[in-house]
């Protein structure tokens, strides 16, 4: 498949939104301006990147607790994400969320999620009412290698593949679930050999580079959007920082050896250097796209801390319920 110029620049642009976005969240957060945890997804990109090429604003994403990434890449506002993040009422959830709910429905996002293994059940509800309401809209599950012991997503995987939902299941394999490596939480090497348990094709790509998800994720998605059910896609990346923060190096749970020989196959470099090679875009073009989104995403941040908190009177509002008596 011949990718267009236009669709590499296009997942270029996504990846530096989306480190330009979590490098400046993640120093907020250690400053103590930002409060809670966050989860960043710096090193992951390519994922987000090459899946979101594919998909239109009524195409459907789940997403996780390290789940910035999916937004800012599928066109999410980042002045009501950052206010999110300060807690203000100009936020995605008026400032009573945070970052682990942020959702965006008329963007298609179904909600980030600090329950692992939630993803995959609300997408097959998702791509069950596509199916239902006759559109051709597909759904994209985002999860973590960690989340694919949940049994949440073993029953969606077998749900999906029985009625041949429109669905795409993107694990994002870190190879960490929170501080344990990989071979320490499941027995499989490659989660995509789980699929043959449910009788949906299983792909291994390297989640570094944005070119091989694109093409592996558009296979998969027209094959969901044709009615020929899910495929479970499973892309083999890393995450630069510690599970929560910005701490990449001298960490207890791995070598600063294995960081440093992940961040020589960095996804936005691997682009860039291809992008070069192809005269498609010089080093001054990428330096002026980077500074692009760096004046994009302060303005965002200017904006979140010019917002006012929630009033005390809105602590009841958009709940569901409320304690009795
Ligand atoms: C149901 C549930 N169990 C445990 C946790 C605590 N927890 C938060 S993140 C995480 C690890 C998830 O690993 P993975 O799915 O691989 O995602 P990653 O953090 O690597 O992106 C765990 C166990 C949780 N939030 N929800």
């Amino acid at each position: 498949m011949e990718i267009s110029r236009e669709t590499l620049l296009d997942m270029h642009r996504r990846m530096v939104r989306i480190r330009t976005f979590e490098e400046e969240a993640g120093k907020l957060m250690e400053s103590g301006k930002v409060p809670g945890a966050l989860h960043l997804y710096v090193g992951e990109e390519a994922v987000a990147a090459g899946v979101m090429t594919h998909l239109r604003d009524q195409d459907q994403i789940t997403s996780t607790h390290r789940g910035h990434g999916h937004l800012v890449a599928k066109g999410g506002d980042l002045k009501k994400m950052y206010a999110e993040l300060y807690g203000r009422v100009t936020g995605y959830c008026k400032g009573k969320g945070g970052s682990m709910h942020i959702c965006d429905l008329d963007l298609g996002m179904l909600g980030a999620n600090g329950i692992v293994g939630a993803g995959p059940v609300i997408a097959i509800g998702a791509a069950f009412s596509n199916r239902y309401r006759k559109t051709d809209n597909v759904t994209v599950c985002f999860f973590g290698d960690g989340a694919s012991n949940e049994g949440t997503f073993h029953e969606a995987a077998n749900m999906a593949a029985l009625y041949k939902l429109p669905v795409v299941f993107v694990c994002e394999n870190n190879g960490f679930g929170e501080f344990t490596r990989q071979e320490r939480h499941q027995a499989v090497h490659d989660i995509a050999d789980r699929a043959a348990g449910y009788g949906m094709p299983g792909v291994i790509v390297d989640g570094m580079d944005a070119i091989a998800v694109h093409e592996a994720a558009g296979e998969a998605i027209a094959r969901a959007r044709r009615g020929l059910g899910p495929t479970l896609l499973e892309c083999k990346t890393y995450r630069y920082f510690d599970h929560v923060g910005v701490r990449g190096m001298g960490v207890i749970y791995r070598d600063d050896s294995e960081v440093l020989e992940w961040r020589k196959r960095d996804p936005i470099e691997l682009m860039e250097s291809r992008l070069a090679e192809q005269g498609i875009l010089s080093a001054d073009e990428a330096a002026a796209i980077r500074a692009g989104f760096l004046a994009e995403v302060r303005e965002a941040i200017a904006f979140a801390e010019a917002s006012p908190f929630p009033a005390p009177e809105a602590l009841m509002e958009d709940i569901y319920t409320t304690a009795a008596g």
